[in-house]
């Protein structure tokens, strides 16, 4: 990471340099640099295991980024195996990298209410047996990945319509509170130095949703859990409404806590697209990438945990599979960075 005054010296750089930068698209300069080198906190990208075997990925990856969060390896659907027993090979492939390339790790997610594993429906429902399951996961892979920066501990806890908290396994064996409560207790024993977030989506387009959330926070707060950490996944669709990524962030912020731009990316295809030109979507994909990255940029040093996207090229991006057209991210198939990038590097400036 850079001093605030070495930043302005590559900004200023990055300005000048502008000239000779790589062609423009759309009338927009990008700059040739790093991006976690226009910014003065991590920033990051998910990946998958097998994404590291293309050396073009590889490279694209560590030369932008400075913290990865595995896609989906690090998650109880590759890690429990129908016996109840663990398999790391590939989670630990993504941390080694990591390791390999000094970027900082960032596990997603321990309790999520999407994924109940056979093996922990089977067991015996009784609190003890359960409990003990539960607490073996959270404290196994926590303390396999002693070190990480932070953890998605627990997981879109709040309804999809932002009225009231999910139901879950999680929640009916072991108390719909209760059961976060005891996840951040777990989490931190086993690893007492990594920030430990709750982590949640549409905050920004469903008010309901932001503020359950919030009620959730001060709850678990006053409980004790040690919530050390805020998430804001960032799933926008090119047209939300200009602001509102903004006064999510600043809301959640103002528990005082680190925020985690956790999961950013803004899909085209998703935005009511019909009404508008594909141009259009792309400059409103472009500022609201601007808008989060000042947003986050603007947070206090100490709150700003990490800026994370969600893939790294468009054709990476888990909305290709919903629809091959879609370009939620920062760099096109062929790995050029695209508007958006320009964008959030933009935004990253003070
Ligand atoms: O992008 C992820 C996709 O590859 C996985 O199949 C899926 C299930 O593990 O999870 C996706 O990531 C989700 C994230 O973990 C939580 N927020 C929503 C993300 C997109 O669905």
């Amino acid at each position: 990471m850079l001093g605030l005054h070495s930043r302005r010296a590559v900004i200023a750089s990055a300005l000048a340099l502008a000239a000779c930068s790589r062609p423009a698209k759309s009338q927009t300069v990008i700059p040739d640099d790093p991006l976690k080198s226009l910014a003065d906190f991590p920033v990051g990208c998910c990946v998958q295991a097998g994404q590291l075997d293309d050396p073009d990925f590889a490279a694209l990856l560590a030369r932008h980024f400075s913290q990865l969060t595995p896609e989906w390896e690090m998650k109880m659907e590759y890690i429990v195996q129908p016996d109840g027993s663990f398999q790391f090979d590939r989670p630990d492939r993504i941390a080694g990298f990591a390791r390999e390339h000094g970027l900082r790790l960032y596990g997603t997610t321990l309790i999520w209410y999407a994924q109940k594993p056979d093996a922990f429906i089977h067991l015996d429902p009784s609190r003890a047996t359960f409990g003990q399951a539960y607490d073996n996961y959270i404290a196994g892979v926590v303390g396999r990945y002693q070190g990480a920066a932070g953890w998605d501990v627990v997981n879109e806890p709040v309804a999809e319509d932002g009225n009231g908290w999910r139901q879950s396994l999680w929640a009916e064996r072991l108390g719909d509170f209760d059961h976060m409560v005891r996840a951040f207790h777990v989490a931190e024993a086993a690893d007492p130095t990594a920030t430990l977030f709750i982590n949640d989506y549409n905050l920004e387009s469903l008010p309901a949703k932001l503020s359950t959330y919030q009620r959730l926070i001060e709850k678990l707060l006053a409980a004790g859990a040690p919530v050390s950490g805020i998430g804001c996944q960032t799933h926008a669709n090119a047209d939300l409404a200009p602001g509102a990524i903004a006064h999510a962030i600043q809301a959640l912020a103002g528990f005082g806590l680190p925020i985690h731009v956790s999961e950013m990316d803004v899909s085209v295809a998703r935005a009511k697209g019909f009404l508008t030109s594909r141009v259009d979507l792309e400059t409103r994909q472009a500022r609201l990438y601007e808008e989060a990255g000042h947003a986050f940029a603007s947070l206090p040093p100490k709150q700003r945990f990490a800026f994370t996207v969600w893939g790294l090229r468009d054709k990476d991006s888990w909305l290709h599979g919903e629809n091959a057209g879609d370009t939620p991210v920062l760099f096109d198939d062929a790995g050029e960075p695209k508007p958006a990038f320009a964008a959030l590097a933009k935004g990253f400036q003070p």
